[in-house]
């Protein structure tokens, strides 16, 4: 397989304020499959084509943001071998135990120097899409439930120290850089956006003086046609809608960016291009142009895109 270490991403727990007006939310509006829920109160959901039991997970909580965001490894050999490869980078690695999340393996967390834990794991139960493996129809009745998008995508970060965050991903993780905005001087990555794959962004992450903070989880659709589609029904659930739909210059992604009953950022989003490991040199965005990577149609630096995070 030519696809080896870190596959992509896996599970984000985010941190809502109201537990079932969350889960009617992201049930019926999203709509995000609801496979679980665990002693603890989580509530766990996947997107409609993914096969793992669950990508997105809400607790209540009395601040809403980012718990932690994982990726799913090769196979446990990886798992071990990436767990050793960070510490001996020199970040502290800690293990939780198969279970502590349902139907999920052994989780190695570690911090990151902008504050976020994040999480590597081997095994997640697969639940399949429904559609079973044999003669399988394209799409089935999740997908037409609510905006209905295909998987988690990816999730752009808020926090200090990017640059240490780079060379993490970058050295240990074996990520590379796909595209970035540079400082107002020029001398330093304002914002980065890094591949483990072939997709334009696994993760992104930008400067930001507060550690640990969510900018959004973006959700994949297949067409632009079921971005737009998600903006009707964004409209017709009064859903707080902050940018969009429109095209990031940044990745080319066609977007929309919006908020959850408790104020996390989310996107709908399809498109982008597809780069390869060996795409050396980064695409690099000025910052003077920084409006036209966030909103390519109308060069627009939204000033909610800066500041607006939880
Ligand atoms: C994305 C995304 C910029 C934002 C780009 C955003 C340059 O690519 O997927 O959210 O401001
Ligand atoms: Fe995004």
């Amino acid at each position: 397989m030519a696809m080896t270490g870190v596959l992509r991403p896996g599970h984000a727990q985010v941190r809502v304020l109201n537990l079932e007006e969350s889960v009617r939310f992201y049930r019926d509006v999203l709509g995000l499959v609801e496979t679980g829920r665990d002693a603890q109160g989580r509530v766990y959901f996947k997107c409609w084509d993914e096969r793992d039991h669950s990508s997105y997970v809400i607790r209540e909580a009395d601040s809403a943001g980012l718990d932690f965001f994982a990726f799913k490894v090769l196979d446990k050999a990886t798992l071990e071998k990436l767990d050793a490869d960070l510490q001996a980078y020199g970040l502290k690695t800690e293990r939780i135990p198969a279970g502590e999340m349902l139907a999920t393996g052994e989780r190695v967390r570690f911090e990151l120097p902008s504050g976020h834990l994040m999480e590597l794991y081997a095994e997640k139960t697969a639940v399949g899409n429904g559609l079973g493996v044999v003669n399988p129809a394209p799409w089935g009745r999740e997908r037409e439930h609510g905006i209905g998008p295909v998987r988690l995508d990816h999730a752009l970060l808020y926090g200090p120290n990017v640059a240490e965050v780079q060379k993490i991903f970058t050295e240990v993780l074996g990520f590379y850089l796909v595209e970035r905005v540079l400082t107002p001087d020029g001398e330093n990555n304002a914002a980065i956006w890094l591949s483990c794959s072939h997709k334009v962004h696994d993760i992104a992450f930008a400067e930001y003086p507060e550690k640990g903070k969510l900018h959004h989880c973006s959700f994949l659709m297949e067409t632009w046609e079921q971005v737009l589609r998600a903006g009707d029904i964004m409209s017709m659930n009064k859903v707080a809608v902050d940018i969009g739909p429109t095209r990031h210059g940044v990745t080319r992604g066609c977007t929309i960016y919006a908020w959850d009953p408790s104020g996390n950022r989310f996107e709908t989003f399809m498109g982008g291009y597809q780069p390869y490991p060996d795409n050396t040199e980064p695409l690099t965005w000025t910052f003077d142009n920084f409006g036209q990577g966030l909103d390519y149609p109308q060069r627009k630096l939204h000033e909610t895109f800066l500041t607006v995070v939880t």
